[in-house]
């Protein structure tokens, strides 16, 4: 066994502080003060027009483990079904993810990725998740590699999970200024490191799914990859040790940032204004083209 093993083990087990059922989801996300209901666990039945992706997660909010990297659950998480509504936002806005609380025990980085559907609003409700091609727009890893985030944190470092647990266990974003207008899937993602040097356990990877449309006048559409392809077993930033007194080098796992995006923008608050049902997509018209004349042939 693995000194980092035993370490994990024995503190986890002293200090008590991993619970074994509330993980969390993002219970709303804010856009310039209106707020948008994320998709509810916890309740038998949801409103049918969401921004936000609906799951089979559960009540418990789980999680997407290693054994599922090439799963199609990796995606949107756990059985993700595409909403049927989304949020407008402009090329440059702040987006704040409000998650349901986080566990302290939960260090690890918190990653923000979008994938283009189309131009059209029901393009997102309709296109295939696998076909789904994600590049990275956010990223925060270890923010402090010689601090701890509390005198009773159970981990080395501070983290983007404890700067969001500082901040009402809330992530902003930016939607890069460069990006071309269209809709795309954003995929927003905290990864929990508690276990991750455990091979039967491993990483914990929370994703969550959100339709949005962006306006504006940027030009550029990044290149993506499916989310299948995002994370592979032995990744530096994915096997890594939160336990031992000098913390490694951590290297952010997934593609690389997309040029032009802010990684992770100062963490402010995002006040609530509003609280705003998502647009619903509409059915996409067949566009009845001219019958060609024929009297040439
Ligand atoms: C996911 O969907 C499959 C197929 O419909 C189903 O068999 C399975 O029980 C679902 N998973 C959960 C956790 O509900
Ligand atoms: C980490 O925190 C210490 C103490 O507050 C500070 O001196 C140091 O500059 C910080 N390091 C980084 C990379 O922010
Ligand atoms: C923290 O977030 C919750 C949930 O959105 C909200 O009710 C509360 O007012 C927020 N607290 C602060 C201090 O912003
Ligand atoms: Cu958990």
């Amino acid at each position: 066994m693995r000194q980092s093993s035993l370490s994990a083990a024995a503190i986890l087990g002293l200090t008590g502080v991993h619970h074994v059922r509330a993980h969390s989801h993002v219970t709303n996300i804010v856009v310039n003060g209106a707020s948008y209901d994320g998709f509810n666990t916890k309740e038998d039945t949801n409103p049918d027009i969401l921004a936000a992706w609906s799951t089979d997660v559960g009540p418990e909010d789980g999680w997407v483990g290693l054994e599922d990297y090439q799963s199609p659950d990796i995606i949107c998480h756990v059985n993700g079904t595409n909403a049927k509504g989304y949020v407008t936002v402009e090329a440059g806005d702040r987006i704040s993810f409000q998650w349901l609380g986080w566990p302290e025990s939960h260090h690890g980085p918190a990653l923000t990725y979008l994938a283009y559907c189309g131009d059209a609003s029901d393009s997102c409700v309709e296109v295939d998740k696998r076909e789904l091609e994600f590049f990275k727009i956010g990223r925060g890893g270890l923010l402090n590699a010689t601090e701890k985030a509390t005198d009773f944190s159970s981990g080395m470092g501070i983290w983007a999970t404890d700067e969001l647990i500082a901040k009402n266990h809330t992530w902003m974003i930016e939607v890069p200024k460069v990006l071309s207008p269209g809709f795309y899937v954003m995929r927003h993602e905290l990864i929990a490191l508690h276990y991750a040097m455990e091979p039967t356990l491993g990483p914990q990877h929370y994703p969550q799914c959100f339709n949005i449309e962006v306006r504006g006048t940027g030009t550029q559409r990044p290149d993506g990859i499916p989310a299948t392809e995002l994370y592979t077993w032995g990744h530096p930033g994915l096997e890594y040790d939160i336990f031992v007194e000098t913390l490694a080098p951590y290297t952010i796992p997934g593609p690389t940032l997309v040029t032009g995006a802010v990684g992770m923008p100062e963490q402010t608050s995002s006040t609530i204004e509003s609280h705003v049902s998502a647009e619903p997509a509409e059915p996409t018209r067949m566009i009845r083209r001219p019958r060609q004349s024929r009297s040439n042939v």
